[in-house]
């Protein structure tokens, strides 16, 4: 969450008295703290604590993308969730993207995975459907009440991660981007303010990390962190299929920056050492 936003919810729950000692901000509960206590395998697990259900958004109904499905959690007496929209890459369909949807909304968000307008939309094109996409799913009637319009995020893959980087540029409350195996013609991104993770694939022919994830990284100067995470031996196409590691730091990352839940820390910080056996080749954190 932004510095700006947290330092004014504290003053909001702040019951200030004359000559009070003042109290550290960050003493106060977290309200957007949901679910258990977090482990390796709970972040690891193919679901989450929390029971999902799907809505079909047809690509008549959609205005501003090219359908989708949000997932969403079934309870309602666990406050609201953060919002995520998600991506495909250049010609790819919702279908390979799909399996996030319920991964992620199993810990507790509410997801969109979308088909863009056209197969071929550009990064650019792509940033403005997320967008429609997170603005849709907030006033949809079936799960407008279970969502927080206030904490939003957005993942792609390949060109769909370039567009999380246009989406953040044009919208910064933002609170969270992840590219994975991101494409953008654009390598610099210093207007982007959300936290922003890039995964990027060691052997990616499509989008070298050389030239993608990696520039990304290092040019989101004023992102509130950044992090690259390098998926040792792995292709491009690596986020197209169930992926234990892409799912686990994701959620971390969601956890994190969407929910402000400091539970998720010692997952991100220092974060991973690349290992043969983890099956990461490398580590950034920022
Ligand atoms: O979305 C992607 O897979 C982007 C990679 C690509 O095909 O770019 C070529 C223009
Ligand atoms: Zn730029």
């Amino acid at each position: 969450m932004k510095l700006s936003r947290m330092i004014a919810m504290a003053f909001a729950g702040a019951t200030l008295s004359i000559g009070a000692a003042v109290q550290p901000v960050v003493a106060a509960d977290n309200p957007y703290e949901r679910g258990p206590a977090p482990s390796n395998s709970s972040i690891e697990a193919s679901r989450g604590p929390y029971s999902v259900s799907s809505k079909t958004i047809s690509s008549f109904a959609a205005r501003g993308f090219g359908g989708g499905t949000i997932y969403y959690p079934n309870s309602t007496s666990d406050g609201t969730f953060g919002v995520v929209a998600i991506s495909p890459g250049f010609t790819a369909a919702q279908s390979t993207i799909s399996w996030l949807g319920p991964r992620i909304a199993s810990q507790g968000f509410v997801v969109i995975t979308i088909d863009t307008n056209s197969r071929f939309d550009q990064p650019g094109s792509r940033g403005t459907q997320l967008l429609a996409a997170l603005d849709q799913t907030i006033a949809d009637t079936t799960v407008r009440s279970r969502v927080d319009a206030s904490r939003q995020a957005v993942m792609g893959h390949s060109m769909g991660g370039g567009g999380t980087l246009e989406a953040a540029k044009d919208r910064r409350s933002i609170e969270a981007t992840i590219g994975l195996t991101p494409w953008n013609s654009d390598k610099t991104w210093p207007e982007v303010e959300a936290a922003s993770l890039e995964i990027g694939a060691q052997n990616d022919s499509v989008a070298p990390v050389g030239s993608h994830a990696i520039p990304f990284y290092n040019s989101l100067t004023n992102a509130e962190r950044r992090s690259y995470l390098e998926l040792r031996g792995a292709s491009h196409f690596a986020p197209n299929t169930s992926n234990t590691t892409i799912a686990k730091y994701s959620i971390a990352w969601l956890k994190r920056f969407v929910d402000d839940d400091q539970r998720y820390e010692q997952f991100i910080t220092p974060g991973p050492s690349p290992s043969l056996s983890n099956g990461i080749s490398d580590y950034r954190i920022r």
